[in-house]
C-alpha cells in the first residue's frame, strides 16, 4: 500500500511557536515518525508539505493512480478551500483528515472543515499522533484489500 501525507500551510514550522496548542516537536521530528510508522505497517509512505493552495490540488491529482491512500492536514485551508476536497473528490483516493489540534474546540471560525465531506474519516485533537492513527486507519480499513 502507498500513502502521501500532505500538510498545508505553516505546518512546517512546527515546535518554532504556539507549543501549547501544537506541540513542541519540530517539522523534522513529525517525518522521521511517519516514516516509522510507515515501516512497523510495512506500507510505503511519501510526505508533502506546501504553503500554497494550488500547489496541494496538483499534488493531489497527480496521485490519482499512483497513491492508494491519502492523510492530510490542509491546515488553515481547512477553513477556506473547496478546490482542495474537490480534488479529494476527483480522485476518489480513501482520505483521512488530521488536525493537531482540537479544532471544535478552538475559535469559530476553525469549526467548520471544507475539507471532511471528501475524508472517510477525520482526526483531531491527538497531536501529531493523529498522522499515525490516520495511517493505521487507511491500512485497516483499506490495505488488506489491495
Ligand atoms: O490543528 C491543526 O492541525 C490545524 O490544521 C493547524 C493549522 C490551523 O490553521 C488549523 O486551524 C488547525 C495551523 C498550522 C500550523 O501553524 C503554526 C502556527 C504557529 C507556529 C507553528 C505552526
Amino acid at each position: 500500500m502507498k500513502i502521501l501525507v500532505i500538510n498545508g500551510p505553516n505546518i512546517n514550522m512546527l515546535g518554532v511557536r504556539e507549543p501549547e496548542i501544537y506541540g513542541k516537536q519540530s517539522y523534522s521530528y513529525l517525518i522521521e515518525m511517519i516514516g516509522v510508522k510507515a515501516s512497523l505497517l510495512g506500507v510505503d509512505v511519501c510526505e508533502y508539505q506546501s504553503n500554497h493552495e494550488g500547489d496541494i490540488v496538483d499534488k493531489i491529482q497527480s496521485s490519482y493512480g499512483v497513491f492508494d491512500g491519502i492523510v492530510i492536514n490542509p491546515a488553515a485551508y481547512t477553513h477556506t478551500s473547496v478546490a482542495i476536497p474537490d480534488a479529494l473528490k476527483a480522485v476518489g483516493i480513501p482520505t483521512v483528515e488530521v488536525h493537531i489540534s482540537d479544532i471544535n474546540s478552538r475559535e469559530e471560525f476553525r469549526r467548520h472543515s471544507f475539507t471532511s465531506c471528501a475524508c472517510v474519516k477525520t482526526i483531531a485533537g491527538y497531536g501529531l499522533d493523529g498522522y499515525c492513527m490516520a495511517m493505521e486507519y487507511l491500512v485497516n480499513e483499506y490495505g488488506k484489500k489491495l
